[in-house]
């Protein structure tokens, strides 16, 4: 990898070493793929509590928590998937085609070991178009995961450079600052110099699957200026990044030129980037978008690396006032058709949703998604319940993530607290992500996830039981727990205390009910005791025998 101007300075720091409280761990688990037998070793993130009992959680960090791993930048991640088996069938080499062959890819085996499901389940989905595994083959370093509503909920972290600020060593670095605390993919949306770099060394370090928009590097080629644009500049883009290695793509192809009209009397017009930028394309030739016209093309490309579709809500809403409007519907069910035909190439398709959206407002866009895009994982941004809150949109969003997640939306693109005021920085990054975590994870628990509760349960027994540091370990952000709970009371004592400060050690809610606890165990005693005496007759004296 070379970097080529003065903005590129050197990669040569990452965040190391495994979350406060815990290790890396690796799961081995023996499979057979392609006839031969393979072990895989599935990450986890461990925590081994103080009371003995070990908690292990889906890890998305790679070898960067690994205190055993050596990281060296330049050369890349250990190509983890180079020696699994690409089984010979008829069609395209993708997981779609392998799964609706009866094949349970080493990578399906992969992910049924991470989620804790059956094997068959994982090809179940992939091949009723239900679920996607990104993962271009040109991307080996990636640690195999699902994105469909009957596994976990995952969350997609956004970055990227701009023109104004951000280097690769930033980027580089949030990438696996965003895996670190969560982020079960990334998107790189880098617009200014260097794409083609930061991509690359982004690439080479990811372990988990890595997203672009084709359109953004596309436009910097022809220096901003849309209507410049072609299909072949757009086609040779799309085949630089699969061979890159790029795991899924977004595409605006349902932005059609009658239906950029629409938009016109929204409050906010267009606020999707690639849907504006093909909207303005469209408008100046007045000409059906190329994505749209050269889309089966498009599909044989992806085909070929196994790339997967993300078909971008181009007309999504920007603001409350222009949720569920007939432009995003008309686009919805443009996806649809779109869906149709990717699948018949045998590409994978997941469906990008939106946006602003009330909350009461926000279901029938999963209902909708579900019946014209045959059930494709639907992937939204937030969606933000209200316009009111910049500088908190994290949480604006988080509030409707939660509850798209829950009425079965399969990924949750992140929102930080710089949407719409700048460019996230690195601790923004991970406000967004463990913002996400927390309407994932509230979506598991809320579809009854077989996994979900058993960490609420850990956490919460350990709160109970005044054991500090395993709250912290269980939680997911130790660091920010613990340095709250040691502003103070931080002297070592109080990690075993029966109280925290908040409460104070007389009105400890807590350890008043551990009180009762023990003194209803010892009433419970006292009334055992009393029924033997009653059982005995009541007698003060027992009769000597
Ligand atoms: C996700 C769902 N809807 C939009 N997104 C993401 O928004 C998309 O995947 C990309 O990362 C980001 C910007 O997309 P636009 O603004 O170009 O549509
Ligand atoms: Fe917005």
């Amino acid at each position: 990898m070379t970097a080529t101007d003065e903005q590129a300075q050197p990669v040569n720091t990452v965040t190391t070493g495994p979350i406060q409280g815990s290790v890396k761990h690796y799961q081995e688990v023996r499979v057979e793929s392609g006839g031969e037998p393979v072990t895989l070793r599935i990450p986890v993130r461990r925590i081994v509590q103080t009371n003995g009992e070990i908690f292990d959680v889906y890890d998305t960090s790679g070898p960067y928590t690994d205190d055993a791993a050596v990281i060296d930048l330049e050369a890349g991640l250990p190509r983890l998937r180079d020696t699994w088996t690409k089984p010979d069938v008829p069609g395209p080499r993708t997981q779609l085609n392998w799964a609706r062959q009866g094949i349970v890819t080493t990578e399906m085996h992969f992910i049924a070991a991470r989620e804790g499901v059956d094997p068959e389940l994982v090809r179940a989905e992939v091949a009723a178009g239900r679920a996607v595994i990104p993962a271009n083959h040109n991307h080996p370093e990636s640690e195999p995961m699902i994105i469909g509503k009957k596994f976990a909920v995952k969350i997609n972290a956004n970055i990227g450079n701009s023109a104004v600020t951000s280097s690769i060593a930033e980027e580089v670095e949030k990438m696996v600052w965003a895996t670190r605390w969560g982020a079960d993919n990334i998107m790189d949306l880098s617009t200014g110099k260097n794409i083609h770099e930061t991509r690359e060394w982004i690439l080479r370090n990811s372990p988990v699957p890595v997203g672009t928009v084709p359109i953004y590097q596309a436009l910097e080629k022809v220096n901003g200026d849309p209507t410049k644009l072609t299909w072949e500049l757009y086609r040779d883009t799309v085949i630089e990044q699969a061979e890159q290695g790029v795991d899924y793509m977004t595409v605006h192809a349902g932005v059609l030129l009658r239906y950029v009209p629409l938009t016109a009397k929204r409050v906010t017009g267009i606020v999707s980037r690639g849907g504006s930028i093909m909207a303005a394309w469209c408008l100046a030739h007045h000409q059906e978008s190329f994505l749209y016209t050269h889309f089966e093309e498009l599909c044989e490309i992806l085909a070929k690396y196994d790339v997967t579709f993300s078909l971008g809500d181009g007309l999504r809403p920007g603001s409350i006032a222009d949720a569920n409007d007939e432009a995003q519907f008309a686009e919805l069910k443009t996806l649809g058709e779109l869906t149709k035909i990717a699948k018949s190439h045998g590409v994978q398709v997941m469906i990008e949703g939106p946006g602003h959206v009330p909350m009461h407002k926000i279901v029938e866009n999963v209902r909708l998604e579900e019946e014209w895009c045959e059930e494709a994982p639907f992937y939204t941004l937030g969606p933000l319940a209200t316009d009111i809150a910049p500088a908190y949109d994290h949480i604006t969003s988080a509030i409707g993530a939660a509850i798209i997640g829950q009425a079965g939306t399969a990924m949750l693109c992140y929102v930080t607290p710089k949407e719409h005021l700048g460019l996230p920085n690195r601790d923004d990054v991970k406000v967004g992500v463990i913002s996400y975590k927390i309407a994932a994870h509230a979506a598991d628990l809320g579809k009854g996830h077989p996994r979900a509760q058993e960490r609420d349960d850990a956490l919460s027994k350990a709160r109970f039981e005044f054991r500090w540091h395993d709250q912290f370990a269980l939680s997911l952000d130790p660091d920010t727990a613990r340095s709250y709970h040691d502003e103070t009371l931080p002297a070592e004592p109080a990690k075993t205390a029966h109280f925290c400060s908040m409460c104070g050690p007389k009105f400890c809610s807590m350890r008043i009910s551990a009180d009762i606890r023990e003194a209803a165990a010892v009433q419970e005693g006292m009334a055992e005791k009393s029924a033997e005496f009653a059982e005995k007759g009541n007698q003060v004296y027992l009769p000597v025998v």
